[in-house]
């Protein structure tokens, strides 16, 4: 046995499947997940000391590379002074404040330590907001394990075949409706005939957990309309794209002002740090000012504001986006290339690599993707050194580290296990 494989037989012994989050347990490319112990820049190095170059970033935070020296140096010089007070820290006001300065929708914000946070919380400020219970949501997006948005989801759920999580009592999934992703008319249809109960629609303005699918413009113009007609909350789930598709998010690519949006990853730098925010109006519904109840032992801790702050202070240099941009798309474009039964886009930093002969539109699209070649691809590839996401139905991510060159040796490793598999 390797000591990957060593490490994941005695993790199994008090971890569930051997991880803390399904998705890193390789339980859809098979095979045993690899333990890290060290990254640096666009590398990691697992426990036999092999190193990748890596296009998982922790599934998106990593915007800036592993241990980006001024994030470390942040961190190291915060925690000198404590980890946590469970009392409000000027550095809360430093980041609420650049937060808002950099997302205009955002008026107000309230800091959470996860996404599902987030998503959980902003759906139950947008049902006391509005008095009402449905929530809409679509597909094959993931927006976190809340009860409520574990119906139909994507990531790990829909990785393993189990869209729709086992413990969520009927009653909560009942308020949940799950219509298909770029799908107008099914959304047209629900809001004439069930608008005014609906409290909130939540969708990944650019899924990622579906793999990469991007929205029509008439599916974004069309949520918007029907929510603001129907005096539903728009949550525009950024959580994966915030921060990482451009400056502004994805609602900044739309020309989207959404009532509520929901962050995470990147806002972190990789520690835990979440966000969500809107509407003053909806924001002030929440405690202590108001009746719907939201809270955390670590919200707002110091040392995640500190890694948080240092990298949305890095991303808003001048050319950071254009230069993130211009290697994703290098990528995309040289997978295209290659072609052998592979295709795949680019937005922002984020990517999409399908074993399909078509970019995919919707969840069905994805569904119809060649799976099998797909898991031969990712461990072709990740014995050549290069670390994609372990799953057909996850996006990619390239960090500000990743040099021409790494982006050229993915290329050449791809071309070559393409011919072999
Ligand atoms: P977390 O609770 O995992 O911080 O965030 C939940 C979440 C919410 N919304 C979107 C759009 C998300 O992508 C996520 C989490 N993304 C997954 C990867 N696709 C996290 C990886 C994991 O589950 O281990």
């Amino acid at each position: 046995m390797n000591r990957n494989e060593q490490l994941f037989a005695a993790a199994q012994q008090h971890i569930p499947g051997g991880v803390n989050s399904p998705v890193r347990a390789f339980g859809s490319v098979g095979g045993t997940p690899r333990f890290f112990k060290k990254g640096a820049g666009a590398y990691v190095w697992d426990a036999d000391d092999k190193k990748y170059i890596d296009y998982v970033g922790s599934w998106g935070p990593l915007i800036l590379g592993h241990a980006h020296p001024a994030v470390i140096e942040a961190v190291t010089r915060t925690a000198q002074n404590g980890m946590s007070f469970g009392a409000p820290t000027e550095g809360e006001i430093e980041i609420a404040d650049l937060l808002c300065q950099m997302l205009p929708s955002l008026e107000q914000v309230r800091l959470v330590s996860s996404g599902t946070e987030a998503t959980m919380s902003a759906i139950r400020l947008a049902r006391g907001f509005t008095g009402r219970d449905k929530l809409v949501k679509f597909e094959g997006c993931y927006h976190g394990h809340a009860d409520s948005l574990l119906v139909k989801a994507g990531s790990g759920l829909l990785t393993f075949g189990n869209p729709s999580s086992a413990g969520v009592p009927a009653a909560v999934a009942a308020d949940t409706i799950v219509l298909p992703y770029n799908d107008v008319a099914a959304l047209e249809e629900l809001f004439a005939s069930q608008g005014e109960q609906i409290a909130a629609l939540i969708v990944e303005p650019i899924a990622g957990n579906m793999n990469l699918i991007q929205p029509s413009k008439e599916f974004v113009a069309a949520m918007r309309k029907l929510t603001q007609d129907h005096g539903a909350v728009l949550i525009y789930d950024e959580v994966m794209t915030g921060f990482r598709v451009g400056l502004q998010c994805t609602q900044g690519l739309h020309g989207i002002t959404p009532d509520l949006t929901c962050l995470g990853k990147v806002v972190g730098g990789g520690l835990p740090l979440a966000a969500f925010g809107g509407r003053a109006d909806i924001m002030a519904k929440l405690a202590p000012l108001g009746p719907v109840y939201q809270a955390g032992t670590l919200s707002g801790n110091p040392l995640a504001v500190a890694a948080g702050l240092v990298t949305l202070q890095e991303i808003s240099q001048p050319g950071f986006f254009d230069a993130l941009s211009t290697k994703t798309k290098l990528l995309a474009d040289g997978f295209n290339a290659i072609g052998q039964g592979i295709c795949a886009q680019a937005v922002g930093g984020m990517f999409g690599i399908y074993c399909s002969d078509i970019i995919p539109h919707s969840y069905n699209d994805v569904m119809n993707s060649d799976r099998t070649r797909f898991n031969a691809f990712f461990h072709a590839m990740l014995d050549q050194g290069i670390y994609l996401a372990p799953s057909a139905f996850e996006a990619g991510f390239v960090s500000a580290a990743h040099s021409t060159a790494d982006i050229e040796n993915t290329l050449i490793a791809a071309k070559t296990v393409l011919k072999q598999i």
